[in-house]
């Protein structure tokens, strides 16, 4: 009863996408059948290879969408990982979620499903919307957030 109710929790994910073209009933049944997860905090120079060889152990994936800057089409710190069943997508969600790659603990996170153009980070500069806003130093994601390094 409890994995049921929990199985059941609109929070499934603390994430909305303002882009979804559908109502948040609609948002909430996608992330509960996707099999498509997103993958966050992940290095620059992480590449789809070792992606792969990490998600790769939850079962069998169907296909793996790097995040890309919208300017510069280079990986810009997070990916989409589609897999064949929803058991293999929640076993990621379950198992690899804070796995350390390139030194960092990465983010897993139902995702709604991919589309055309969602694998370009929306953030003014052209990478992620927290790459903007970033205060602190981070080597792994280019240094200072984008807005320090205009100042
Ligand atoms: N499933 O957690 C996620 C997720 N994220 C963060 C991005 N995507 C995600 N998908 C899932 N779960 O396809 C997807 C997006 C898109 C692609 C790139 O990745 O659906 P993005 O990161 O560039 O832009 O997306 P997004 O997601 O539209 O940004 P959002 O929601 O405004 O902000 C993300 C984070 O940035 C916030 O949680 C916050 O930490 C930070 N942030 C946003 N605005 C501010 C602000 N004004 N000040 C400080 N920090 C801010």
């Amino acid at each position: 009863m409890a994995l049921l109710l929990k199985r059941l929790n609109p929070d499934i994910s603390q994430y909305r996408d303002r882009r979804f073209p559908g109502t948040q009933e609609e948002f909430e049944k996608c992330l509960k059948e996707s099999t498509t997860l997103y993958i966050g905090n992940l290095s620059f120079y992480t590449t789809e290879e070792q992606i792969y060889e990490v998600f790769s152990r939850a079962g069998d994936i169907k296909r793996i969408i790097m995040g890309l800057d919208k300017n510069q089409l280079t990986p810009c710190g997070f990916a989409f990982v589609v897999y064949y069943t929803r058991a293999d997508a929640e076993d990621a969600v379950k198992y690899i979620s804070g796995t350390i790659m390139d030194d960092r603990p990465v983010r897993v996170d139902f995702d709604w499903g991919f589309k055309d153009g969602r694998q370009f980070g929306r953030g003014r500069s052209g990478g992620q919307v927290r790459d903007e806003y970033r205060t602190d130093w981070d080597a792994g994601r280019g240094g200072y957030g984008n807005i320090v390094k205009q100042e």
